[in-house]
């Protein structure tokens, strides 16, 4: 069978795998199962999460700037350029050399290969569209924050075109033995996590690395990787958060037995640090965001537009599901309605919305956007309450606020957003200039940094 053919039959599957990741994270730390109250009663001294808004650190600033989110305009267009997709790099971007690289194929098989990436590049190949999230995504958008981490809004994601060959094919060359129950992949980049010194590592199950989608990719948007996307070599696997996707790929290991490694622990949605049962997080949820309209302010982020019509462009995906409906709200997501939908771009891409606004009124505006896709699966509602304890896997709605003003038609006209900005600070936001914000827009404005 084709690599291409393949890859749709496991997409059948994948859609059926991301309904149960749904249910058993929604059952373990869904707004149902558990709140950020009772987390607080299970660990009363637990210092690394936060419930202010205004004192995020200077390691949090470094950490966004090395690991940083995608421009969220992008969601106009249909692929993400290399420069405007997120990046998620735990230790060092590696330099390989690209003529003497090498992929070992090793452990549990007939024949251990070791494969240059000329001979990797020879094997049939295909182009898909996959869109990538990072499982941090939206962590900001919890009330109560992780801070010991990168300070996701909803912008950890891309949807590039990736080229590569199949990991399935590659596996059946080597002929995996009877008995082998994962594999084991292995990045060229060290350092300290948890305490423990390591190489970037993640297991697949065997089932899931034959199915038939992962891709091992040396080409992003048609050119080679960059370094910081994984060069010369990375795992792609279609429609799961960014973690699955191991960069600077040197090793795959087939092994029996259970293998648990740093990176499938701290991938996982947990109740406490020490959670028994916890969730590793492995397929995408659904999630719409929007492009936000007219014309940012640039320090506070506050959109500006004038009034009349705006088409609102934005994106919705669900990994391998399709979706149903994207809904659009300018009122915070008090009242809802139906947006125009286009297909995905591929099995695991993405797929356009469109919604025309219509205000005439000036005044202060949170716009948002939610979808639903065709296996039942919705957006988390928002909530104060919901937590886990690594902020893993959020989909609050986004909110996007936004000024309603006619004088940014006109070049050289005056906005004042001193409240927008002074708001930024608790304390500044005492009604000095203009009124003092409500805290529902100062939510929207600062709860989720990279909405807008
Ligand atoms: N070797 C290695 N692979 C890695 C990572 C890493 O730090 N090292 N980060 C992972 C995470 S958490 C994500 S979200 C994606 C990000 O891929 P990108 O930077 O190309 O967007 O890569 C994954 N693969
Ligand atoms: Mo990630």
């Amino acid at each position: 069978m084709s690599f291409e053919a393949q890859f749709l039959l496991a997409a059948a599957s994948e859609a059926e795998s991301a309904v149960q990741a749904r249910q058993a994270t929604l059952s373990h730390v869904g707004a149902e199962a558990f709140s950020s109250q009772a987390h607080a009663e299970l660990e009363p001294t637990c210092w690394k999460h936060t419930e202010l808004r205004d004192n995020i650190t200077a390691a949090e600033v470094q950490l966004a700037k090395r690991c940083h989110g995608a421009h969220i305009e992008t969601l106009s267009q249909d692929i993400t350029q290399v420069g405007s997709h997120y990046q998620l790099i735990h230790y060092d971007v590696q330099y390989l050399d690209m003529q003497m690289h090498r992929l070992q194929v090793v452990g549990h098989v007939e024949k251990e290969l070791s494969l240059s990436m000329q001979e990797l590049r020879a094997r049939p190949a295909s182009t898909q569209a996959v869109l990538m999230a990072c499982a941090g995504t939206g962590r900001m958008a919890q009330k109560k924050r992780f801070w010991l981490h990168v300070p996701w809004g909803p912008d950890s994601f891309g949807c590039a075109m990736w080229t590569g060959c199949s990991l399935a094919d590659v596996l059946k060359e080597a002929g995996v033995k009877d008995g082998a129950t994962q594999v084991v992949f292995t990045g060229a980049d060290k350092g300290v996590e948890g305490g423990k010194v390591q190489y970037f590592q993640r297991s697949l199950s065997l089932d899931d690395a034959l199915l038939g989608h992962v891709m091992l990719v040396y080409e992003m948007n048609g050119q080679d990787l960059t370094p910081a996307h994984g060069a010369p070599l990375r795992l792609i696997v279609p429609g799961w958060y960014g973690m699955a996707s191991v960069k600077w790929l040197t090793s795959m290991e087939v092994v029996t037995g259970k293998w648990w490694g740093h990176q499938m622990e701290a991938y996982s949605f947990r109740r406490t640090a020490t959670d028994p049962e916890m969730v590793p997080l492995t397929r995408l949820p659904v999630r719409a965001l929007m492009a936000p309209p007219g014309y940012p302010e640039f320090f506070s982020r506050a959109r500006i537009v004038a009034p009349g019509g705006h088409r609102v462009v934005g994106r919705a995906w669900a990994g391998a599901v399709d979706i149903e409906r994207v809904e659009f709200s300018s009122d915070a997501g008090k009242t809802w309605s139906t947006a125009q939908l286009a297909q995905k771009n591929g099995a695991f891409g993405w797929a356009q919305w469109e919604f025309d606004w219509q205000v005439s009124a000036e005044g202060t505006y949170v716009l948002s956007c939610r979808a639903f896709d065709v296996k039942g699966r919705s957006q988390d509602e928002p909530s104060d309450e919901l937590f886990n304890w690594t902020g893993m896997g959020d989909t609050q709605p986004q909110l996007v606020y936004v000024k309603v003003d006619k004088s940014i038609e006109s070049e050289g006209g005056i906005i004042d957003l001193t409240a927008e900005q002074r708001a930024a600070r608790t304390e500044l936001n005492d009604g000095q200039y203009g009124a003092a914000l409500d805290q529902s827009l100062v939510e929207a404005l600062y709860r989720s940094p990279g909405s807008q």
